[in-house]
């Protein structure tokens, strides 16, 4: 049903996500049954199951579907879109442990001292910060249990172990982390002492690193050419760009209601963001050279699903939402 709609010629965005979070939220919570020590299962639930766009889930799923459907020679659309899914749902689903226990670390007094996500008190508010601290540990840890468990049955090893390799260095100190320490490094700075430059490494590593490895992962799960992986991580890197620069400008245009995160905390604490570094109408700017750089990948090198435009309409999702 869901499948037939995709693929028809009026594809209804909307309900495609709609769809596609009810999906990943329905497995996440297969994988995160409470159990014992319940405290800790419930605090990691609490941040997983709390809500979020699952951009970076849906971007897996679209890349393994799109490289499903591109390569086969044979064989209904909609069986090789649902077979794709099958594939890749588990990493899809690992990838949402990460980035919500990235937000719960990121959340905690050390850091960046929040009260509020997805629209809710931040896990350390309800949990304590010593749970909150080992619940991130601990959905660290099951997303890597989840994706090699839950994949290594449909996978090539060769294939498995390259992305399980990916997502530990797109987590660590060459990805996440080190981006976080670079942002902690430049946070406070005075405007003159960072530059565009500082900026995108600092970003291609907090954010960035989590949506290329959506991207690629979902291609090499699928099994994908070379050229179909250097084309999945180009337009990462793109999208991973355009989604930290909208969320820089929503900082300052956002409410924190339709946020569901308290605005105003770039400037408040002086990080080293897109609209410090070349203003608001500068940002807005990048970010459409960003966009028709994404769309023209995207055309360039046939890398969407052939029968419904989900990778560019994600795209523009990340760049034009309003939270
Ligand atoms: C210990 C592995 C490890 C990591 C911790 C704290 C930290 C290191 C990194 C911080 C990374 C971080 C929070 C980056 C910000 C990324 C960002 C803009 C998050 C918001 O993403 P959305 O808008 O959130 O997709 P939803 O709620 O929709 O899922």
């Amino acid at each position: 049903m869901l499948e037939a709609q995709i693929h028809s010629t009026n594809f209804d965005f909307e309900r495609y996500l709609e769809a596609r979070r009810k999906l990943v939220e329905d497995r996440l919570a297969e994988y995160l049954v409470e159990q014992e020590p319940a405290k800790l299962w419930q605090s990691m639930r609490y941040s997983v199951l709390s809500g979020g766009k699952r951009l970076r889930a849906m971007l897996t799923l679209a890349a393994a579907e799109a490289v499903s459907v591109n390569n086969a020679t044979t064989g209904a659309t909609a069986n090789l879109s649902e077979n794709a899914l099958q594939i890749a749902l588990p990493c899809a689903c690992a990838i949402e442990m990460v980035h919500a226990m990235s937000l719960v670390h990121d959340d905690l007094p050390c850091l960046d001292n929040d009260d509020l996500r997805r629209g809710k008190p931040t896990n350390h508010k309800i949990y304590g910060e010593a749970l909150a601290l080992l619940a991130g540990d601990g959905l660290l840890m099951l997303a890597n249990e989840v994706l090699i468990e839950h994949t290594s049955k449909s996978v090539a090893s060769a294939n498995l172990l390259a992305v399980a390799l990916e997502l530990s260095r797109a987590t660590g100190p060459s990805g996440m982390v080190g981006g976080q320490v670079k942002d902690m490094e430049f946070t406070g700075a005075a405007d003159d002492k960072f530059d565009i430059a500082t900026v995108e490494s600092i970003h291609a590593g907090k954010t960035g690193a989590l949506i290329r490895f959506a991207l690629w992962s979902g291609g090499k799960l699928m099994n994908g050419t070379e050229e179909q992986l250097t084309s999945l991580y180009r337009f990462g890197e793109i999208l991973g760009l355009a989604f930290q620069i909208t969320d820089d400008l929503l900082d300052v245009t956002g409410d924190a209601q339709t946020l569901g995160k308290t605005p105003g905390k770039d400037e408040a604490t002086k990080k080293a963001t897109w609209v410090r570094a070349i203003g608001i109408d500068g940002a807005r700017i990048k970010l459409s050279e960003m966009e028709a750089e994404g769309v023209a990948l995207l055309e360039h090198s046939a890398l969407d699903n052939r029968d419904a435009p989900v990778l560019k309409a994600l795209l523009k999702y990340a760049i034009h939402r309003k939270k």
